[in-house]
């Protein structure tokens, strides 16, 4: 099929820096947007997700938009709407205007945070799990998959809506050892998100193969998705330093951690 180029939105974050290294090998040809400049990136788009006007200029062209960019933790309400939003609907919008067809979307386990962790022995957290979001951030995914859904009813735009975990080089706590996305395991599955055909709107979560795994891949192997690997190899010393899950602990009894029981950032 030749090489695709993708905008790749919020590419100077943390998982935008890990898809910069990883996904050329995929063969994908990469169009970098931030509203922070891109060290080493000379031709990398600094813009705002406010700028309708330069979204437009830089979807066009393009293949399909992985979308990274916006606030990826708690913060108020008010910047919450206007990054991953009002954000999100210029960048749907952009691509609607552009003919742009495919959008891979950045959600997050915290859209179904309040969800119960499975006890041991019960199935994982289906994907078609209902919206349970934990905090403004979390909320701000549920709308963006529902921003989704309409552009594929109403303007025929496909989307994977990617529920990912905790994506970082390594697990950094035991909870994320059931959360846990490698990087590699990302980039495998971004590219079967912005590949795969017929996709509709899917909504899938992204986790690695994790043996104490907590999301079911169902629908990610369906578009493609074949994980290889497991944070197991993280859990002794995770374990050592922590101690086990504590399942009487609030932040141990959902999905979404400590998301659950952090301070809530409310206007005042
Ligand atoms: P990050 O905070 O490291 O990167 C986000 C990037 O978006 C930053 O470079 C920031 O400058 C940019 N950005 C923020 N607001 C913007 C705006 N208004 N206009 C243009 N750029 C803007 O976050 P990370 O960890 O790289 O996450 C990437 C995406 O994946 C986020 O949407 C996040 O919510 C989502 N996600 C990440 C998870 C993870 O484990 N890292 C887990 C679940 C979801
Ligand atoms: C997220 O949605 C955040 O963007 C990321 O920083 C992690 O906190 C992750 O979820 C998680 O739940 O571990």
């Amino acid at each position: 099929a030749g090489e695709r180029t993708v905008l790749l939105t919020g590419a100077a974050g943390g998982v935008g820096t890990l898809m910069r290294e990883l996904l050329p090998a995929h063969g994908y040809r990469l169009r970098l947007l931030d509203m922070v400049p891109i060290e080493g990136a000379p031709d990398a788009v600094t813009a705002d997700l406010g700028d309708r006007d330069a979204l437009r200029a830089a979807v066009r062209g393009c293949d399909a938009v992985l979308h990274l960019a916006g606030i990826s933790l708690e913060s108020t309400f008010d910047k919450i709407l206007r990054a991953n939003i009002e954000g999100t609907y210029n960048l749907y919008e952009a691509a609607r205007l552009e003919g742009v067809g495919r959008i891979v979307f950045a959600s997050s386990n915290h859209a179904v945070g309040y969800t119960a962790w499975p006890a041991a022995g019960e199935p994982p957290v289906p994907a078609g799990t209902r919206h349970r979001p934990d905090t403004f951030y979390g909320l701000s995914k549920c709308f963006g998959e529902d921003l989704a859904q309409l552009y594929w009813d109403k303007h025929g735009i496909e989307t994977v809506s990617v529920r990912i975990g905790s994506c970082f080089p390594e697990p950094r706590n035991v909870r994320m050892l059931s959360l846990w996305l490698s990087p590699a395991d990302g980039a495998r599955l971004f590219d079967a998100a912005l590949t795969a055909e017929n996709v509709g709107h899917a909504i899938v979560f992204g986790a690695s193969a994790n043996t104490r795994g907590v999301f079911d891949l169902a629908t990610a192997r369906a578009i493609g998705y074949a994980p290889r690997d497991d944070s197991e190899a993280f859990a002794d010393k995770l374990i050592a330093e922590e101690g086990e899950r504590d399942a009487s602990l609030p932040e141990h009894q959902h999905l979404g951690g400590a998301f659950i029981t952090d301070p809530p950032i409310w206007p005042h």
